[in-house]
């Protein structure tokens, strides 16, 4: 299909141009709201166009950076192209590029990290300051103007309708076929004429099929033929297959046990090959009719939609590897009756999380001894991507799964510490976590009680010991017996891993310890 039968408005074809044409039109120190979710319906040439400006200006010793707003974490045409040339001075509000995360964390460029449903509303509320561009790819424009969305919705409604100007890519890679996928819900307010979100089941739709949009804000339509980032999965491994089966395992007694639905409650997916791996065990596994209410869609759901374990997925965004975008396309019709593609502030809405009572299965950093869970920060200080849509899930979900490999970097790091270097979820807001070594089932304990199952259910067992014999020293030791910390020594694994490349005082010693 060419631009010409994607854009099926006359106005708007007379403002089609090149990316560089419509690269000059964003001003320095703009505010400038970007599509894309999961590296999912980003823009790709008007970034790379712009990072090409902003290159020659800064070679001329000319200042030019804007304010990046977007879904979530977008690709190398987007991030990449605009850290690369130092054009970012603030970003939000989730990253996962390579150099953005390095000019964070040297302190190059400004990071607010915020919670995936909290940013339609920052940005109408007036937090974030004045919207001033929206740089949006589309899969087409209709004739009265509306704009078939592309592989995800992320923020775009609210971009396309608090933006001065706006400029569309209109990409002919994306499938025709996604017109229809869409459910954008116009219906909500600002408090306090707030109403009920009338979605009560995962598959429901509320809204319209198009975005809304302004013809006279449109500033230029540029034409764009490139796929979006479509990473691979490495294959499950053993620990995040053991990972997998212990939650499989503790769903199966859930149900057992009557506080689960023999078809579970709508699922919640983090991203990576932990939660791919988890995904492909529920494939495998005893639980029939399941749904998805989620915020990505990546390869496990998709195989899951095929298999007919998952009867319908509601995201805001389509997560593929080359080989799962193949089956979707090859089956587009298939996967319109069962997916439905929704702004993020409605996928990650917290009423809509509660009343479902959706499973939310995520990935972490580190837990530690009382629950509290770091998702975001190495040690402490180093950003990794950021909270995304975890917090969103987790504090209003029916059951919030942390996960992660008990160990990390070949056994230096252990994820299960004395103390979180830094939270994210609050031990009010975690209920499960699980390793491969075992899963920990928090819900009703006191902290003390909790950090017993944690040690002996999730820690490493070449951790086990001085996790334990620091326990029993805070037990004595702490001002305070609720939550016992020795304050002196509670980040200590921490700062000896900085400074010796391994938390443990003696590695040697402690697995000697072990196995005397
Ligand atoms: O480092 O890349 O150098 O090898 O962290 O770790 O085990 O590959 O896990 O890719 O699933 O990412 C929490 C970051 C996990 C992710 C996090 C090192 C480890 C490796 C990656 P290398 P893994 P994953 C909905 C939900 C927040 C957002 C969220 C995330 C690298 O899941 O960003 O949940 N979550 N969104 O070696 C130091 C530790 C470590 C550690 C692992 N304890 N200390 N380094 N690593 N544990 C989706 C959205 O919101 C969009």
């Amino acid at each position: 299909m060419s631009i010409a039968d994607r854009v099926r408005n006359p106005a708007l074809k007379n403002k089609i141009m090149s990316a560089e044409a419509a690269a000059e039109l964003i001003p320095a120190g703009a505010n400038v709201g970007m599509s894309g979710f999961t590296g999912a319906g980003y823009p790709k040439t008007v970034p790379q166009a712009l990072a090409r400006r902003i290159e020659r200006l800064h070679a001329a010793g000319e200042e030019f950076r804007i304010g990046l707003w977007t879904g979530a974490s977008t690709a190398p045409e987007l991030d990449g192209a605009l850290a690369k040339v130092h054009g970012i001075e603030m970003r939000l509000p989730y990253q996962s590029d390579p150099t953005v995360r390095k000019q964070i964390n040297e302190g190059q460029m400004q990071y607010t990290d915020i919670h995936l449903s909290h940013v339609a509303q920052f940005v109408w509320f007036g937090f974030l300051g004045h919207l001033d561009v929206a740089v949006v790819e589309v899969a087409g424009i209709l004739p009265d103007g509306r704009l078939i969305p592309s592989s995800s919705v992320g923020n775009n409604k609210t971009w396309l309708d608090q933006a001065d100007k706006i400029i569309l890519e209109v990409n002919s890679m994306q499938n025709p076929g996604l017109e229809g996928m869409h459910d954008v819900y116009y219906g909500t307010q600002l408090p306090p004429h707030r109403l009920p979100i009338p979605l009560v089941h995962p598959g429901d739709r509320i809204g319209e099929a198009y975005l809304r949009c302004d013809p006279d804000k449109v500033i230029a339509i540029v034409q764009t033929n490139q796929p979006d980032r479509n990473s691979a999965f490495s294959p499950p491994d053993e620990i995040s297959q053991r990972i997998a089966g212990h939650i499989i395992e503790f769903l199966q007694l859930e149900v057992k046990r009557g506080r689960l639905p023999a078809d579970l409650l709508p699922l919640q997916s983090g991203v990576g090959n932990i939660a791919n791996a988890v995904l492909a065990g529920l494939n495998e596994g005893p639980f029939q009719n399941l749904t998805a209410y989620t915020e990505v869609l990546q390869d496990g759901m998709l195989d899951m939609l095929r298999s007919g374990k998952l009867t319908m997925a509601s995201a805001t965004a389509l997560s593929f590897s080359p080989k799962a975008l193949a089956d979707f396309n090859e089956h587009i019709d298939f996967y319109r009756d069962r997916i439905v593609l929704r702004p993020q502030e409605i996928s990650n809405h917290p009423e809509v999380i509660r009343r479902l009572g959706v499973i939310a299965m995520n990935a972490m950093i580190e837990a530690d001894l009382y629950g509290n869970v770091n998702s975001t920060h190495v040690m402490g200080s180093s950003i990794m991507n950021g909270i995304g849509g975890s917090g969103d899930f987790a504090r209003n979900g029916y059951l919030s799964i942390f996960m992660t490999p008990s160990i990390a970097k070949d056994g230096a790091i252990s994820c299960i510490v004395p103390m979180a270097s830094h939270v994210d979820h609050t031990e009010h807001d975690v209920e499960v976590i699980v390793t491969e070594q075992g899963l920990a089932d928090l819900r009703g304990l006191s902290p003390t009680q909790r950090a017993r199952l944690i040690i002996e259910k999730c820690a490493h067992p070449d951790y086990r010991p001085a996790l334990l014999d620091y326990f029993e020293r805070a037990q004595h030791g702490a001002p305070g017996k609720h939550t016992p910390h020795l304050l002196d020594e509670a980040l200590s694994w921490h700062a000896r891993y900085v400074e010796t490349g391994h938390m443990l005082l003696d590695a040697g010693r402690d697995k000697q310890l072990r196995c005397a």
